[in-house]
């Protein structure tokens, strides 16, 4: 009988500032393009994954609920990777737990991804380097593998002619941030109930009918190097202006896909133009949306309480301000 082996990780939620959206290889996920996020330090997922040699099955509890149909077929396919990669054939019981509404658009499976990752390649005695890890969590979720590393990180997408496509596609941390740029990023949680199409579907929907998709992508693949640069020159600014308008022309390709996906509610519409009249009247502040209807607000960290409070005012729902948060950490592991 194999040693029982346990591990236990805590993952943050990433929001990206150059979104991905559309994958060109759905079942190893990888992207059409790159990425790049910002990991907060808000809302994490801790995960402890526990091999269970006897058992017949791996099971799954999310926040005490045991997890069925898709949601634990995820897992378990996930885990199966891991057992094919060591060779160690026993099921796992994994118990995750939550601090953030799930499948709101506020990046639960990012976090929960980059902690099961760090967890189970743990239990199974992996030995992944930050690379590999991403990697895993890539195959879990896309967003997942940008939540390994803690603050601003970039998920490489392949290139097509890459003769291993699964290794070149991992997120790596971005040290050459300018210090000076002290950014807050404020969760406006309008809506906190699981969305009615999932990313995944709604990406490949937008990838296989929006006629807007292609110059999305193009677009996008403009916005990383101008990232890159406003980043590095700590121009919070440009940032903010390069990052709300990759996000609105994320929507905009799925709102013109067949059928249309629109996450975008009127209570979203309304904070949009909001932000913008903030902005006309001389506030830094600017928007990005995921897949869902909430608003995150990038602006400078002192600021961000009295930008909070207005936009709390404004929408009526309640709002979280976010930092630049930390890495996925291991924090138990048995035996040592
Ligand atoms: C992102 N989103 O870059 C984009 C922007 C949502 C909008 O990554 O299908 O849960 O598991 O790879 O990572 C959400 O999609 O999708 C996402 P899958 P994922 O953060």
């Amino acid at each position: 009988m194999s040693p029982i082996r346990s591990a236990t990780a805590v993952a943050h939620p990433n929001i990206a500032l150059v979104k991905y959206w559309g994958k060109r290889d759905e079942d190893l996920i990888l992207p059409f393009a790159g990425s790049l996020s910002l990991t907060l330090d808000v809302f994490p997922t801790t995960t402890t994954v526990t091999l269970t040699p006897q058992a017949p099955n791996d099971s799954v509890f999310i926040d005490g609920t045991p997890a069925t149909g898709v949601a634990l077929r995820r897992i378990t396919a996930f885990l199966d990777l891991l057992r094919t990669r060591t060779g160690h054939q026993d099921r796992a019981r994994v118990e995750t737990h939550n601090t953030v509404p799930i499948g709101a658009g506020l990046a639960s499976s990012a976090a929960g991804f980059a902690a099961l990752a760090l967890a189970a390649s743990t239990a199974y005695d992996a030995r992944l380097d930050a690379a590999g890890l991403s990697r895993l969590a890539r195959r879990g979720s896309g967003s997942a593998c940008r939540s390994i590393f803690g603050g601003f990180a970039q998920w490489h997408a392949a290139s097509p002619d890459s003769p291993d496509p699964d290794h070149a596609s991992y997120a790596e941390p971005l040290h050459d941030v300018h210090p000076g740029l002290n950014p807050a990023l404020i969760a406006v949680l309008l809506q906190t109930t699981p969305k009615p199409i999932s990313s995944s579907e709604a990406m490949h929907r937008t990838v296989a009918t929006s006629p807007l998709y292609r110059s999305w992508l193009r677009s996008t693949r403009e916005a990383l190097p101008a990232m890159r640069t406003a980043l590095t020159n700590g121009d919070l600014e440009r940032v903010g202006t390069i990052a709300e308008r990759n996000a609105l022309g994320m929507h905009a390709t799925m709102e013109t896909a067949l059928p249309p996906v629109r996450y975008r509610t009127p209570a979203s519409l309304h904070l949009l133009d909001h932000i913008q009249v903030m902005r006309e009247n001389g506030q830094q502040v600017w928007a990005t949306m995921d897949a869902g209807p909430n608003i995150k607000v990038l602006c400078p960290a002192g600021q961000a309480p009295d930008v909070s409070a207005e936009l709390a005012a404004i929408s009526g729902s309640q709002t979280v301000i976010a930092r630049p948060g930390p890495a996925a950490t291991l924090t138990a592991r048995c035996p040592r």
